[in-house]
């Protein structure tokens, strides 16, 4: 049984973390999503509705399970039994701080391996922060995001108008 997690802020989730989620969950048993609690980044999103988010979101992949975790990653892994971590690269400017983590989380444990997937060419230019942007802006975020994500921010933006 090959058990991964794909860990993230995902403050919001993309169709680029999307077509990772996908893949990876073709080539592994279970995905785990990880959904960092993280107060020092103050997100957009609440843990919770990032969470929720995520659920709705691929709700239709059987073998996924959508759960947030504080503290160190390995520390997540080992309690989830699982022996995989996936991550995105998209362009070289992810590779050094991909690197950077995957390396400590071996020191931190030997058991646990980082897999690399390549983004997708479609959305290689995809982040979150950029969608907070261009919505911020007033601009038009359905090339990037699910119909969700776009409901959310929307109600983010109306209830800052109040
Ligand atoms: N195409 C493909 N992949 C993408 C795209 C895209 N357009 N956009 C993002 N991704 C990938 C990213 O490369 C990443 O692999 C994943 O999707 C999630 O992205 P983010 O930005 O939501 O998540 P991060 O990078 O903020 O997640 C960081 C962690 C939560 C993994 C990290 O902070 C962590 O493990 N924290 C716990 C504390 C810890 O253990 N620290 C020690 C390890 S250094």
């Amino acid at each position: 049984m090959l058990r991964a997690i794909y860990p993230g802020s995902f403050d919001p989730v993309t169709f680029g973390h999307l077509d990772m989620i996908t893949r990876s969950a073709k080539i592994v048993d279970e995905l785990i999503v990880g959904v960092l609690y993280n107060n020092a980044k103050s997100p957009l999103f609440s843990l919770e509705e990032r969470v929720k988010i995520l659920e709705e979101t691929v709700k239709n992949i059987p073998n996924i399970r959508v759960i947030p975790f504080e503290g160190l990653l390995v520390d997540f892994a080992k309690k989830m039994e699982a022996k995989m971590i996936i991550r995105g690269l998209r362009a070289i400017t992810d590779f050094e701080y991909e690197l950077q983590m995957a390396q400590t989380n071996r020191k931190l444990d030997g058991g646990l391996e980082t897999v690399f997937l390549t983004t997708s060419l479609q959305y290689s230019y995809l982040s979150s922060s950029m969608v907070k942007e261009v919505a911020a802006f007033g601009g038009d975020i359905s090339q990037f995001v699910p119909d969700i994500v776009i409901e959310e921010i929307q109600k983010k933006i109306d209830k800052k108008r109040r």
